[in-house]
């Protein structure tokens, strides 16, 4: 897979993509990041890339010919014909574990990095395929976001985690049915006095896939309720929330 990052600031970049999963991806070439300065693409002595606001107001707005010209640097040649531009942004669509599942399908993507106040609205328009923000806050740029992508993206690669088991079983994936993971303990069995629950110690491994069922069930009804409503339950499974909140634990 190929990812290409148009931005202000493409130092940010350096440390993030050169530890761990993303390293080894791009280490076995499952991945190749390519990270651009969007002020390379201006013409001006000043390499201005912002502007103020037609209409007046607040801050400045980045311009649109070096984000277009720079995008277009990167097409040519290539074929483009289902590639997402993804433009990062905090009035995109949320980002969502499905939305990173479709995109880790694709052979090439390009990422667009706002700043400061804005982006032209024809970037928006004419340009992005895809507008995506990570939460409900403001960054004061796209590029950690865009960090949030491409390592929720590389994770899924095929090839790129060690255990093809290590992504099925995560919150937000598919092998768990939507809700969220039970809680995990290691050595040692008791720790300042807080004893591993017995069940997982039993060796009973069909009582313990039950508890953990009913942990996610419980855990996610009581932080995410939202996310069970994706969720189909058996009776059984209903009753265990009904208990846990008649009971308050
Ligand atoms: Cl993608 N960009 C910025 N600037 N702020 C955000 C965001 C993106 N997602 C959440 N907040």
């Amino acid at each position: 897979m190929r990812i290409d990052i148009l931005c202000l600031f493409p130092d940010m970049f350096t440390s993030p993509f050169e530890q761990s999963i993303i390293k080894r991806a791009k280490e076995s070439n499952l991945l190749n990041i390519v990270t651009h300065n969007i002020r390379d693409y201006t013409h001006d002595s000043h390499h201005t890339v912002d502007d103020y606001p037609y209409g007046g107001g607040p801050g400045m707005i980045l311009k649109p010919e070096p984000i277009f010209e720079l995008a277009e640097t990167i097409q040519h040649g290539v074929d483009t014909d289902n590639m997402p531009i993804v433009l990062l942004t905090p009035q995109g669509k949320l980002l969502t574990q499905k939305i990173i599942r479709d995109l880790a399908l694709q052979p090439h993507l390009i990422l667009i990095c706002g700043h400061y106040e804005g982006i032209d609205e024809r970037v928006h328009e004419h340009l992005a395929t895809d507008e995506i923000s990570i939460g409900d806050y403001v960054l004061s740029g796209g590029e950690l976001a865009a960090m949030v992508m491409v390592d929720a993206i590389t994770r899924l690669i095929p090839g790129v985690l060690g255990s093809e088991e290590s992504a099925k079983d995560d919150s937000h994936s598919n092998g768990l049915n939507g809700l969220l993971e039970y809680p995990q303990y290691t050595r040692p069995a008791t720790y300042r006095s807080w004893s591993v629950p017995p069940i997982l110690l039993s060796g009973n491994h069909e009582k313990i896939a039950q508890w953990r069922k009913r942990q996610s069930i419980l855990r996610t009804a009581t932080r995410r309720p939202e996310m069970l409503q994706q969720v189909i339950l058996s009776c059984e499974e209903k009753s265990w929330i009904s208990e846990r909140s008649l009971n308050q634990n």
